[in-house]
């Protein structure tokens, strides 16, 4: 008997979904940082095994959103979840966080999908904290299994995706079983280098940045050509992402083609342009670029 079907991996920001979702492929395509709200728009990824294929839908975190870009983020992760068959809600067992997951679990409540528990983090965190958060959410009736992880260390990954598996529907396989991703390639490399800004600059800088990757050429059998430009809203932004003397643009150009040849496979020559849109962020041409309009 074959399976397949679709697993949404939602959660407050910062909880570690992406870090999850990366875990379980097995390939880093979702992108990752200290930071909340890392992850913009929904990541599909997709997992073959011989007798079962699950599309895995990475989503920004669910929060109180103020402006537009937030909001569209919220809606990304809201709105897919009525074509689901299966809700990952991931919780951390931090006390302080318990009304947004109850304002999360009202959401679910509504949807027609299984829903698992999974509280990650659980290597820095005691037992009684697990324990207890796993009491407050789970005792709600909503979920119909809860489990600890940690997708760090892959602690009960394997259980998960057993009982994952065990809880989809019949299906046939539809993408091909070296398909890990339904991105766009161009997307895919924006956000590598967007993952390169989360994890170098601080404060606001990487709130006011998007990526657009304008090539990706091959020049060779073992050179890739890839020009992006990093769009930032305000013209003093633009100086901290390039640095005195150019050393921050060199730094996020590195540690962005380290990632892109590790994910490609071959040598890649990146050219990255810096670029002022004031207040992208409301602009829908800007937002498109992000996947969110
Ligand atoms: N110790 C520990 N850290 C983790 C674990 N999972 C994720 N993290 C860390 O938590 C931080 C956030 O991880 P992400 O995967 O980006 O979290 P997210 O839920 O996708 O966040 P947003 O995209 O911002 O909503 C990163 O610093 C991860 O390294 C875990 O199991 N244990
Ligand atoms: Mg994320």
């Amino acid at each position: 008997m074959n399976k397949f079907g679709t697993v949404a991996i939602i959660g407050r920001p910062n909880v570690g979904k992406s870090t999850l979702l990366n875990k379980i492929l097995g390939e880093n395509i979702s992108i990752i940082s200290d930071k909340p709200n890392t992850t913009r728009n929904s990541i599909r990824g997709i997992k073959t095994g011989e007798d079962y294929q699950i599309v895995f839908i990475d989503t920004p975190g669910i929060h109180n959103a103020k402006d537009k870009i937030n909001q569209l983020m919220v809606k990304q992760a809201i709105d897919g979840l009525s074509m689901v068959d299966l809700v990952y809600f991931i919780v951390t067992p931090d006390e302080i966080f318990a009304g947004e997951y109850k304002m999360i679990t009202e959401i679910l409540k509504k949807v027609d999908a299984i829903k698992f528990l999974l509280i990650n983090k659980v290597d820095i965190h005691e037992k009684k904290d697990v324990v207890n958060v796993a009491n407050k959410v789970f005792a709600d009736g909503t979920f119909m299994y809860v489990i600890p992880i940690s997708a760090t260390n892959s602690t009960n990954i394997d259980k998960l995706l057993e009982l994952t598996i065990e809880n989809l529907p019949e299906g046939e396989k539809i993408y091909d079983s070296e398909d890990i991703t339904t991105i766009p390639e161009k997307f895919l490399v924006a956000e590598f280098i967007r993952e390169g800004v989360f994890n170098l600059l601080k404060d606001e800088v990487p709130y006011n940045v998007v990526v657009e990757c304008e090539n990706i050429e091959d020049k060779s059998d073992n050179l890739l050509y890839i020009s992006a430009s990093i769009i930032v809203s305000r013209n003093s932004q633009k100086g901290i992402i390039i640095g005195k003397k150019g050393s921050m643009l060199s730094k996020i150009g590195k540690i962005s083609r380290e990632k892109l040849e590790a994910f490609f496979g071959i040598k890649v020559y990146l050219e990255l342009f810096v670029k002022v849109r004031e207040g992208w962020m409301e602009r829908d041409e800007y937002l498109k670029i992000q996947g969110l309009v």
